[in-house]
């Protein structure tokens, strides 16, 4: 066979192992077979991966871009060009329904239409349900399944315009659990949140350091708790996402020592940063506001990595939410006639990019292994999320690598907002030290990030929507709860 590029002298990083001394031979977009001396023609380009790493594309299972409640963030253009230039390959971003939409179709096709022709990688979308009507829920979330390949759903059992009841999540999963799709929980306890917000408020504490005060981790542990005896109740596999604490990832844990379908997802943010990060001159700490908050304690953050060490943690996504600091309707919409009130700050960070080398970065300092990194980051996103196809390495699957450098080739270099492609005005890890990079990014053959030659050449308008299956990992486990049929 004539491949049209051969991809030579890399550690083939799979989530089971690693190849070493053969090349991967790439015909029309896909892998087409991995072997040892592949042969060239003229017309063949090679890439020479010098001894570095090469992993799956990244799968970032959690990302909102142009979300109409985040005016001032990335757009798919944006967003998704950060996404490549950081070795992702495919995101998955969320419609949103609004509490007044009667109908999640128009929410859907509209946000579909919005993506369309614009992003740079491959994308798929989950859907946030926050008026779950029996209209909505028994009828019109099949037809997303089946016709659109949407195949999750996000709920919230916080914030007023978006929270749901203990009720309205079991009917959710009634649904969810027949469809066999995914159902993401944002968990922290409300009412917890909303006392101790008017508390602080009461006394003046407005600052954003208030802002992790007013979501204590017990707010997180006990939410999740909730989710996960809801979950057992119904059979219905979840996925906690974004856990932030050390109490929420033993909850997560015990669950699946007792063989209930519990996912978990953590993000960057609650690896590296510390709530100290919300106190700061000017407004800065509002920079770091992001729900759940960053934890006090180290111990949380070590919480984290040995989460995604021991396999709790299924997923490890950007959860990019960014709101620029200077623009109208961002992070400074929590400064009130040049008063802070934290309340009212955005939340979300930005990290699209900065995500795989983070984690890479635990890779080089031997907190996991670098199957761990595969799994988390791009195997089992796309397997939890029905995204056949991508997250491995292997014959038959799309052409979407992302290539490091080789240990020690790079000099370490310390990162600022400025070398990120994101139309973000900061970055969280401004000033971390990095000592590798992605240094290519291939979307289906494609090279779209050359950080050597070129930075960005990937086209707009070059992704593809995918329709998703099923999950390939999460199906209800509970035998006996598996005779239970819901009586409607
Ligand atoms: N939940 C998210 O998933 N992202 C940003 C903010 C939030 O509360
Ligand atoms: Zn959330
Ligand atoms: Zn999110």
């Amino acid at each position: 066979m004539e491949f049209d590029t051969v991809v030579r002298n890399g550690i083939i990083a799979n989530a089971s192992e690693c190849i070493l001394g053969q090349d991967i031979g790439i015909k029309d977009g896909l892998i087409a077979c991995i072997g040892i001396g592949l042969p060239v023609s003229a017309s063949t380009s090679v890439i020479d991966a010098q001894g570095g790493y090469i992993t799956p594309g990244g799968v970032d299972s959690h990302v909102h871009l142009e979300q109409w409640n985040t005016p001032t963030g990335d757009t798919w253009e944006t967003g998704t060009r950060s996404a490549v230039c950081g070795g992702t390959t495919t995101v998955l971003c969320f419609a949103s329904q609004n509490q007044t939409d009667q109908s999640v179709l128009p929410v859907v096709e509209d946000y579909l239409g919005l993506a369309k022709g614009r992003s740079a990688c491959d994308y798929g979308i989950h859907l946030i349900l926050t008026n779950p009507t029996k209209e909505v829920v028994e009828k019109e979330l099949p037809l997303l399944v089946r016709y659109s390949g949407i195949t999750s759903v996000k709920l919230y059992m916080t914030y007023h315009p978006m929270k749901l009841g203990d009720r309205e999540i079991l009917d959710i999963m009634v649904a969810t659990r027949r469809l066999g799709i995914t159902t993401m929980v944002h968990a922290e306890n409300h009412d917890m949140i909303e006392l101790i917000i008017e508390t602080l408020e009461q006394r003046g504490q407005v600052e954003p350091y208030y802002q992790a005060v007013s979501r204590p981790k017990i707010a997180e542990a006990e939410a999740t708790y909730r989710a996960i005896s809801l979950s057992e109740l119904m059979d219905t596999p979840i996925l906690l996402v974004h856990v932030s604490s050390e109490l929420a990832a033993k909850h997560i844990r015990d669950a699946q020592t007792r063989m209930l379908p519990i996912y978990g997802e953590t993000c960057p943010q609650y690896l590296y940063l510390l709530s100290d990060r919300l106190r700061g001159e000017n407004f800065e700490g509002a920079k770091c506001v992001c729900s759940p908050p960053l934890r006090e304690r180290p111990e949380d953050t070590d919480a984290m990595w040995t989460s995604i060490a021991n396999g709790t943690f299924t997923t490890f996504s950007s959860d990019h939410a960014a709101t620029k600091f200077y623009a109208e309707g961002g992070k400074r919409l929590g400064l009130i006639n040049g008063r802070p009130v934290f309340a009212k700050i955005p939340n979300g960070l930005p990290g699209l990019e900065t995500r795989l080398p983070l984690l890479f970065k635990g890779v080089e300092e031997g907190r996991i292994t670098i199957q761990d990194f595969v799994r988390v980051a791009s195997s089992n996103p796309a397997k939890l999320y029905g995204v056949t196809r991508k997250g491995a390495v292997l014959p038959g699957y799309d052409a979407d690598l992302c290539i490091w450098y080789p240990t020690g080739k790079l000099e370490p270099f310390v990162l600022k907002n400025s070398m990120l492609h994101h139309d973000i005005d900061y970055t969280p890890f401004e000033d971390m030290t990095f000592t590798n990079w992605p240094r290519y990014t291939l979307l289906r053959g494609k090279m779209g990030w050359n950080r050597d030659d070129g930075g960005f050449i990937g086209k707009f308008g070059g992704g593809n929507y995918i329709k998703r299956t099923v999950s390939a990992l999460a199906g209800p486990r509970n035998v006996f709860v598996n005779e239970w049929r819901p009586p409607i």
